[in-house]
């Protein structure tokens, strides 16, 4: 993809920003069919053009479901997020992807010792204390099992879980093979853990701040030496946790730690004379604000907010603040309609 078009109309600007934005798949494809409308026809905007057109089928296809011989069957390919974040656990066959998967959520998704045992993604929520992040299982990344759907499915992860067993012979190539194949669906995995994933130029150029897991550390004797040589001949700058799914070990830090990078924040709020619910909180992003928090309480409430009222960690005392506060998190709201 080349540099961003000129000529983009400020309708058009508006409806690419809010697609890049948007989670829900039936409210990405309305964006992305106001973005065909609106994207301006001549030669400069064509590619983008072609990729939109695409997208839009695709998009279509997935939300009519799997197609077997013509009869709609199967499990739906994307995963409608929930919680605070959805992470996506990816990696080459059989490093223990589901185990791990059931190891965080309590799920029961297909763990076998044969390759290929996981067919769809599979959602489960990780609970770090009263938040919950939502890890989606997926089949492996790999040239001998391709997925038509991954690319549209990773289009709402928020971080990736890249899962391996570093005992597996040519495991550092299939490392490799499966970023090769992320790239084609225009998917890089990056090291680096901040909310500059829209900087991109190409809306569906996804980047997804990676943890690399090395698994199995039960069984795989020197396995820190191991992992030095991957990092070296992988060209590997991830974040890295060794755990064993067998054992347990190591498991535990890995949904403290997405909280942290995710920069998760929870908002809680209170009715106007009573005390806070500090039960169940919102939860967001850093960054968001107060106005993104009243449309999570209800749709209604966003559109009818007149005032807030918040309580923090820093000097708010009740103070009173608008839409466009930062929330931070431990932050009590109360909103005013
Ligand atoms: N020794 C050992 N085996 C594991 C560990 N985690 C998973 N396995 C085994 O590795 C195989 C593949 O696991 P699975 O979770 O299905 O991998 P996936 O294909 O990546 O989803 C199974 O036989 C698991 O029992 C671990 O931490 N230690
Ligand atoms: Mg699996």
């Amino acid at each position: 993809m080349g540099p961003m078009p000129a000529n983009l109309t400020p309708d058009y600007k508006k409806a690419e920003a809010a697609y890049r934005r948007a989670r829900d798949p039936n409210e990405r494809l309305e964006l992305l069919q106001e973005m065909h409308r609106t994207i301006p026809k001549h030669k400069g905007t064509e590619h983008l053009r072609a990729d939109i057109k695409t997208k839009i089928k695709e998009l279509r296809d997935e939300l009519a479901g799997p197609t077997k011989g013509g009869a709609r069957s199967g499990p739906p390919t994307f995963i409608r997020p929930e919680g605070a974040a959805q992470v996506a656990i990816i990696g080459p066959p059989n490093s223990g992807k589901s185990s791990l998967h059931a190891a965080l959520t309590g799920s029961h998704t297909h763990v076998g010792a044969y390759p290929f045992t996981t067919q769809f993604p599979e959602p489960g929520m990780l609970d770090i204390d009263d938040a919950q992040i939502q890890l989606v299982d997926l089949p492996p990344i790999s040239s001998q099992h391709p997925i038509a759907w991954l690319g549209n499915t990773l289009q709402s992860a928020d971080g990736a879980l890249l899962v391996v067993d570093l005992g597996q012979p040519g495991c550092v190539e299939m490392i490799v093979e499966a970023r090769e194949i992320l790239a084609e669906r225009r998917v890089t995995l990056t090291g680096t853990w901040d909310l500059s994933r829209s900087l991109n130029d190409d809306p569906f150029a996804i980047r997804l701040p990676t943890l690399l897991i090395a698994n199995k550390a039960d069984a795989i004797p020197a396995i820190e030496e191991d992992l030095d040589v991957c990092r070296e001949l992988g060209d590997l700058h991830f974040p890295t946790m060794v755990v064993s799914t067998e054992t347990g070990d190591g498991i535990d830090a890995i949904g403290p730690w997405l909280f942290r990078n995710l920069e998760i924040v929870r908002v809680y709020t209170k009715v106007p004379g009573k005390e806070p619910d500090m039960d169940r909180p919102y939860t967001v992003r850093h960054g968001a604000t107060v106005g993104d928090v009243s449309l999570l309480v209800h749709r209604d409430l966003a559109a009818s907010f007149h005032h807030a009222r918040i309580w923090g960690q820093g000097s708010y005392d009740g103070q009173q603040v608008g839409k466009e506060h930062v929330v931070e998190d431990g932050d009590i709201l109360e909103i005013h309609a």
